[in-house]
């Protein structure tokens, strides 16, 4: 047997491969998990549990335990298999020692599964192991428990048998990621509930727990219903016009669940995924969707006479997918993955395989539910109307002019490079915000438009409502790409669209309609990265000539510190600081002079602006919702649940 990687001083070829292997994850973590902040920390614990779900999908596996430790660390545990321990006939150690370290061996061995592999999933735990300051794995087969440790993916001793069981198996893998690696290691419980809750949506066998150790919580994710359940949680907001329906079928190997719902809204809310990975993007299944979806809807209101022959009506696919609230999950054994987050399905027998199976059974379905399908239909005639309605009220606001992009808004103070690559645009909430960063900004690269008071509640706004609010005509003209179906991103005038809003209730209002906004009808700007957040300071601290701007409070209690240790004689004042020591909060950005503003907010140099993707923005518009929409239940649970918040005041 080839000797271990701790004891051997001749390295073996194997040794120099696994060195190798991690020395390149270690130098270039972003290329293996998307980047080293908290995003990518979540993605280690992601992609551990994506293998337990993945022995799950292999049909031996239907519980998943999340701890977060006291120490930092966290522990994945399930009930699969276990990871193989039996020699590896090619590296000669254990396979456990070779799933744990070699890049891409973490997967099965065997072809005929539906693996979680795709976008930046599917990397290995050896990732894991890598990017940890130390990882235990303990493995539970044949009646034995075997455990290897490593640091920095290195193992420390060779595969060894701890102890026997009865019956049980499985895997448990702990780990604690290495500072040396993220910018943070500080787990956040909401961020891994989310994806848990996800999980077990799509997956309804499995039973995912979620402990935290730390803030003594917990939570069990467990949904009998799955993708019924999945709908109706997306749309508890919403006054729904009918039960869920449920489709599943499989074909060609590729197994297909659907469930969707119509609600009384204007917009529609359909996410798609392949082996539990959400594709942003779309792709074949989903346009498998589309067109069954249209085509069958079309044929029933046709053929029972739900459309009158003479009206001048014709359903259009928009038209049936107003209010409409759908999940798609497809597993997929040798997904292709493409687009530009890598999260749009390629596979082009895919469409043909949904269309198949949606045309069948929607069919079916309506043939059953007569009272549902005149709803449906109903609902779809409706958005038909309003349709119509709104071309003309747009032909309207076109012919005065408003939208075209000749006649940029009156307010807005644009900068004088025109090439969108150099340019950003500020969108500042307030006039006298707008004043002083008008006066602040490099105006040869930074456009200001200020919007005064509240944009549309763009949830419970027909199309042709939005279009005559003033706020979001302005944004419109300034940026020049139009809106919902005449929206072209090549057209956008600015590289980056930065939203600068205050510290407070109403900033934080503001600046979710804004994500609201930009998500439901600008979507393409939120996938491209083209839109930030300003992140302005919360408070001045200031000692004698010294001020030192502090952006949350941890970094307002740093620098009282350290002015307190440069005054290690001085007196102190009733407060325990040393004396003379003033902090201001800012409560608006209007409280900033130009400079200030500049400085802290504006200058690139300096600034730290947050870019929004898809997945924040889609909570921003869960949350809208949530306060916005019609049911109060949901709006009161919110707001009880994150009370405790300080800083959330709702
Ligand atoms: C390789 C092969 C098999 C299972 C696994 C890896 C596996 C990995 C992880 C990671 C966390 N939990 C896991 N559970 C299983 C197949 C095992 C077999 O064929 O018996």
């Amino acid at each position: 047997m080839a000797k271990n990687v701790t004891n051997g001083d001749n390295y073996t070829a194997r040794n120099i491969n696994i060195l190798k292997g991690l020395e390149a994850v270690r130098k270039r973590p972003a290329m293996y998990i998307g980047d080293v902040t908290s995003r990518g920390l979540h993605h280690l614990v992601n992609e551990v549990v994506d293998n337990s779900i993945d022995e799950a999908l292999a049909g031996y596996n239907d519980k998943v335990i999340i701890t977060l430790n006291k120490d930092g660390s966290v522990t994945v545990e399930d009930k699969g298999r276990g990871i193989p321990v039996d020699i590896h006939p090619v590296e000669k150690v254990s396979a456990l020692e070779v799933v744990m370290t070699v890049l891409h061996a973490g997967g099965k061995f065997d072809k005929d599964s539906y693996k979680v592999s795709g976008g930046l999933h599917g990397v290995g735990v050896s990732v894991v192991n890598a990017l940890s300051e130390w990882l235990k794995v303990e493995v539970y087969r044949d009646g034995r428990i075997y455990q290897q440790e490593y640091k920095k993916g290195i193992p420390q001793y060779k595969v060894k048998e701890v102890g026997k069981v009865k019956s049980k198996t499985g895997t448990k893998v702990t780990f604690k990621p290495d500072t040396e690696i993220f910018t943070t290691t500080k787990f956040k419980f909401e961020t891994l509930a989310e994806r848990m809750r996800e999980l077990a949506y799509l997956n309804k066998t499995i039973s995912i727990a979620l402990k935290d150790e730390i803030e003594g919580e917990e939570e069990v994710y467990h949904y009998k219903g799955g993708l019924v359940e999945f709908v109706k949680y997306l749309d508890e907001t919403r006054n729904s016009l009918h039960k869920p329906v449920f489709i599943e079928g499989e074909k060609e190997n590729t197994p297909v669940e659907i469930a969707f719902e119509y609600s009384d809204a204007y917009s529609d809310n359909i996410l798609s995924y392949v082996n539990n990975i959400n594709t942003h993007e779309g792709g074949t299944h989903l346009s498998g969707f589309k067109t069954a979806f249209t085509r069958t809807l079309n044929n029933y209101a046709y053929k029972n006479k739900l459309i009158k022959e003479n009206s001048k009506i014709t359903l259009t696919g928009d038209d049936f997918r107003e209010g409409l609230t759908a999940v798609i999950s497809v597993k997929v054994m040798e997904p292709q993955f493409e687009g530009q987050t890598k999260t749009k399905l390629g596979n082009g027998e895919v469409k043909g395989v949904v269309e198949t199976i949606v045309g069948e059974k929607l069919a079916e379905y309506l043939e059953e539910h007569p009272a549902v399908g005149r709803k449906i239909i109903d609902k779809c005639t409706r958005a038909a109307e309003a349709r119509m309605a709104a071309r003309k009220a747009r032909e309207l606001v076109r012919r005065k002019n408003a939208l075209d992009t000749m006649h940029l808004p009156g307010k807005l103070a644009d900068c004088s490079i025109t090439d969108p690559e150099h340019c950003e645009i500020y969108i500042v909430e307030g006039d006298s915000a707008g004043g002083s960063a008008k006066q602040g900004r490099d105006r040869r690269f930074q456009a200001i438009l200020p919007l005064r008071g509240k944009i549309l509640n763009v949830e419970k706004a027909k199309i042709n409502k939005i279009l005559e609010n003033n706020e979001i005509k302005s944004i419109v003209a300034a940026l020049g790409s139009g809106i919902g179906s005449d929206f072209d991103a090549e057209k956008v005038r600015y590289g980056k669209i930065i939203i600068m809003t205050d510290a407070d209730v109403d900033g934080s209002h503001i600046r979710t309609l804004l994500l609201t906004f930009f998500y439901r009808h600008m979507r393409d700007l939120v996938a491209t990265g083209k839109v930030y957040i300003a992140q302005p300071p919360l408070y001045k601290v200031k000692k004698g000539k010294e001020e030192i701007y502090a952006y949350d409070d941890d970094e307002r209690d740093k620098v009282i510190a350290r002015f307190r240790g440069n005054g290690k004689s001085a007196e102190l004042d009733e407060n325990g600081l040393p004396k003379g020591v003033n902090i201001s909060r800012y409560k608006g950005l209007g409280e900033m002079n130009p400079d200030q503003l500049w400085e802290t907010t504006m200058n690139p140099e300096t600034r730290t602006v947050l870019q929004v993707n898809l997945e924040s923005a889609a909570a921003a518009d869960k949350i809208f919702e949530t306060l916005m929409g019609d049911s109060v239940e949901p709006r009161r649970a919110f707001i009880e649940k994150h009370a405790k918040y300080a800083n959330l005041d709702v």
